[in-house]
């Protein structure tokens, strides 16, 4: 930890990734009951990486992440009432209910999604960064995406037009060993991610994903690099999911002892406990964050359970329909 870290911002860092955490943990035990259905990724054990990484940025900085986003979203600033409501298809959630849980939006904060599509997110944040450099706003946007999006044509697309073009967007990679169930060595020739965007010229940060405050340095790092120099940045954070991919994954692509190896340097107690240690904290601080957390996610349920379903007779508002026969 750094030695000027701040009381305040070591609170924010931990209450950051446990109102993540404990939310995720509520989403998976909704799952089970069906109130939330369809896919659901969960983060648990990445929580540093949006942790420290998006406390380093801006409000008018712009946000693009995967369909492991609910951190991405909650810490954004996208009430979780609005994101648990999404999870539940209500109306009142982030998505008026018609994206769910993959699909998290908030165009006000300028967070972009929420997408499924894998490397799906780095085109968009590349046009984000395109549209403020030709508008001379001294803005950044931040794109999450995984491993897996690194071997996809799309990453090399936009981290070459980002170079060329020095676009202010920071690369967040998320390199959490795996892309469903292959294993980055079996599907990728060159393992050290931080080469591949190298050849395109852009500067690169690896950084250990467990710790939120080498996240939150390398993020701000980044963000000044982009703002003061500019052009792109690549960060890789080097982390792992704690959890299944999705909630259909058996896990036969590793072995247990493998997730509980990982599970020993969890972010949240490893911080807590650097806190503890520093004297930056104390147990009653750290009591107050998990209660804080705990109430947010009961009143976001009990928000979620309260909404409304959309009218059957609006399904069709939005969906494009073919051109009437005397238009042709
Ligand atoms: C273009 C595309 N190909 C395949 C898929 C199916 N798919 C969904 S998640 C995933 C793995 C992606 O892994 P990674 O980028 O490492 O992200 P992680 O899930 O590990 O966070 C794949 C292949 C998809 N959604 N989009
Ligand atoms: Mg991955």
């Amino acid at each position: 930890m750094s030695d000027v870290l701040s009381q305040d911002l070591s609170r924010a860092l931990l209450s950051d990734m446990v109102r993540v955490r404990r939310m995720e943990e509520k989403c998976a035990e909704l799952y089970g009951e069906t109130k939330i259905r369809g896919f659901l990724h969960l983060y648990v054990g990445e929580e540093a990486v949006a942790a420290g990484s998006l406390r380093a940025l801006d409000a008018e900085d712009a946000v693009v992440a995967t369909y492991r986003e609910h951190a991405h979203a909650l810490l954004r600033g996208v009430p979780m009432t609005a994101i648990m409501a999404e999870m539940f298809g209500k109306q009142e959630g982030c998505s008026r209910g018609r994206g769910g849980s993959m699909h998290l939006f908030d165009a006000a904060r300028r967070f972009y999604g929420g997408n499924a599509i894998v490397a799906g997110g780095l085109p968009i944040a590349v046009g984000l960064g395109l549209a403020d450099a030709m508008q001379h706003r001294n803005r950044v946007t931040a794109c999450y995406f995984g491993d897996g999006a690194v071997a996809e044509g799309a990453f090399h697309e936009s981290l070459n037009m980002a170079a060329l073009w020095r676009l202010p967007v920071l690369f967040c990679c998320e390199n959490n060993l795996y892309a469903m169930g292959t294993a980055l060595e079996r599907a990728q020739s060159q393992t050290d991610l931080t080469a591949k965007a190298a050849s395109y010229n852009v500067p690169t940060l690896a950084v250990d994903g467990m710790d939120v405050t080498a996240c939150h340095d390398a993020a701000q790092q980044a963000a000044d690099h982009i703002r003061t120099v500019g052009g792109p940045f690549f960060i890789e954070f080097r982390t792992y999911r704690f959890r299944a991919h999705s909630m259909f994954d058996p896990e036969l692509y590793r072995e247990k002892a493998e997730v509980e190896q990982w599970r020993t340097r969890d972010p949240i107690r490893a911080f807590a406990d650097r806190c503890l240690s520093a004297g930056v904290l104390d147990e009653n601080d750290i009591t107050a964050i998990e209660e804080a957390a705990d109430a947010e996610v009961a009143d976001a349920v009990a928000f979620a359970e309260a909404g409304t379903w959309e009218d059957v007779g609006d399904l069709e508002r939005d969906v494009l329909t073919p051109i009437p026969e005397g238009v042709r």
